[in-house]
């Protein structure tokens, strides 16, 4: 694995400039990378575009593309525990959780899209006595795929898969928190056969390499997760540069619904499975709890002896629920999130400290008592904290739920159809659960409504997404003249 690692880190960029990727555990730095700019964008995006005007693959019968991916799948799967590891070194997610469901999860998706590669047909249009048309399902061109640091090598591989099966080629810039994945997945996808030129992967900072991207005019069109604000950027750089059509998956406040009518034991699971996976690093986690007040005690009382068994620690201990924060930045806005919370009269059930000797960790924490108007209760956190909050009546809790401006996900825990399915129609966001939380499947389409996100990933939403609509008319009887 180190001598894989080293190779992949051994590429440099025109600058030769370099930064440091740290574990976040030991905050240790782990490694170099190239430091790539928009000089090093402008080049990956020649070969791009060289790869899709007179490369194969757009080219290729979409059976071939296919088989091409499924082999990159494999070797996905081969190298299994390499990009866990990596991925935990990088991040500080948790290794079983990496080995066992995140990992598996990719090369899952990869194979999905595969068998989508040779399935993308277009229309016959009758159009009147005189004249029929078709339409053409044409690869989209150049994309640019801006990824985040929370599921690094998910998100390459979301973004990546269905630009691959449609024909496209592509410029990637994972997260300066996270590069190693995205370089070692590169490194699979040539050993599997995919031509040169067609995934590029250039590693560097937002607002050089990722601002290059969004603005740049020999791409055709960018898919990007992160931050609602660098999403407002990438929306505003494609406007002013060639209008390339972008998709954005943005941040959340997404809330958990929990009715009287509840298990209280299987709400206090998805309650913390909702809020606390991840480390809270994860863009539909349910920030948000609100409960019915008739449960409400019984499952605070749940919640808490549950949170008191959850161990944060080194990620790589099999034991562990919850590693440490990506990165300096980021623990610290969890912390002062937690101040503000306290600052503002939640009262904090349990958890609000860092912990640890060293690393970026921070207890699971439980703030109750929270009202609508709190920036607890409004911001993204994005970090291990729950805000319980009370409601009485299911208008109540859908007008709650909906009093944002993010509609990511929701999640709804009843026992009562009726109520399942009055609600998960009244809730405005892209995706809810009902009994069950953070289920993903490539072929459900995610993605968010109002200031959470233009735009799906996942599905056959996601390959639409790298696909333009030709249409092609001609008369029925040409008549010699
Ligand atoms: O995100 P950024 P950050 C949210 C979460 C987190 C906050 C900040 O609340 O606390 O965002 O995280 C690239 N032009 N999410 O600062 O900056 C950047 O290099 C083009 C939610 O890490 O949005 C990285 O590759 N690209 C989220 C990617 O954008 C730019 C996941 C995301 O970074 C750029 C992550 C620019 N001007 C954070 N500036 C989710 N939806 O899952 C930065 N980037």
């Amino acid at each position: 694995m180190l001598l894989a690692l080293f190779l992949v880190i051994k590429l440099a960029t025109l600058s030769g400039k370099t930064f440091e990727t740290i574990d976040p555990s030991s905050e240790q730095v782990i490694a170099k990378i190239a430091e790539g700019d928009k000089e090093d964008i402008d080049l990956a995006v020649k070969a791009a575009r060289q790869a899709f005007d007179h490369g194969s693959w757009p080219r290729i019968p979409g059976c071939e593309r296919g088989k091409i991916m499924n082999k990159f799948a494999d070797l996905i799967d081969e190298h299994l525990e390499e990009l866990a590891a990596l991925e935990t070194f990088d991040v500080g997610k948790v290794y079983s959780f990496e080995t066992n469901v995140d990992i598996p999860s990719i090369s899952k998706e990869v194979r999905y899209f595969a068998g989508s590669a040779d399935k993308i047909h277009g229309k016959t249009l009758k159009l009147s006595s005189e004249f029929q048309g078709y339409t053409l399902l044409e690869p989209i061109g150049v994309v640019g795929l801006i990824i985040p640091w929370n599921f690094p090598s998910a998100m390459f591989v979301l973004k990546c898969a269905p630009a691959l099966a449609a024909g496209c080629t592509m410029v990637i810039k994972p997260a300066e928190q996270a590069p190693l994945t995205a370089l070692y997945l590169a490194h699979l996808a040539k050993l599997a056969g995919i031509p040169n030129g067609v995934l590029n992967v250039v590693t560097g900072f937002g607002d050089t390499a990722g601002a290059a991207v969004a603005s740049h005019m020999d791409i055709d069109c960018v898919s990007f997760t992160g931050s609602t604000e660098v999403g407002r950027l990438v929306m505003q750089a494609a406007a002013t540069s060639n209008l390339k059509p972008v998709s954005l998956e943005l941040g959340g406040k997404s809330p958990l619904l929990i009715f009287d009518d509840a298990n209280v034991n299987q709400a206090a699971d998805l309650a913390l499975l909702g809020s606390l996976a991840n480390k809270g690093e994860i863009c539909v986690c349910s920030s948000r709890v609100f409960v019915q007040e008739g449960i409400y005690d019984k499952l605070v009382e749940n919640l808490v002896e549950k949170v008191k068994t959850w161990v944060v620690g080194d990620p790589f201990d099999p034991s562990t629920h919850q590693g440490p924060q990506v990165d300096k930045k980021q623990y610290e806005k969890v912390l002062s999130y937690i101040d503000q919370g306290k600052r503002e009269g939640a009262s904090l059930l349990i958890g609000g400290k860092s912990c640890g000797k060293k690393g970026y960790y921070i207890e699971p924490t439980i703030f109750e008592n929270v009202t609508d108007d709190m920036l607890i209760a409004n911001d993204e956190i994005f970090g291990p904290v729950m805000c319980l909050m009370k409601f009485k009546t299911i208008e109540e809790a859908i007008g709650r739920a909906n009093a944002t401006t993010h509609g990511l996900a929701a999640g709804i825990v009843t026992n009562d159809l009726n109520i399942a399915n009055r609600v998960s129609r009244s809730i405005r966001a892209g995706m809810i659960w009902i009994n069950c939380y953070h289920n993903f499947d490539s072929g459900c389409p995610i993605g968010g409504y109002k200031m959470s996100g233009v735009g799906k990933d996942h599905g056959v939403e996601a390959l639409e997404k790298y696909l333009q609509n030709k249409a092609v008319v001609t008369p029925i009887y040409h008549s010699p003249w």
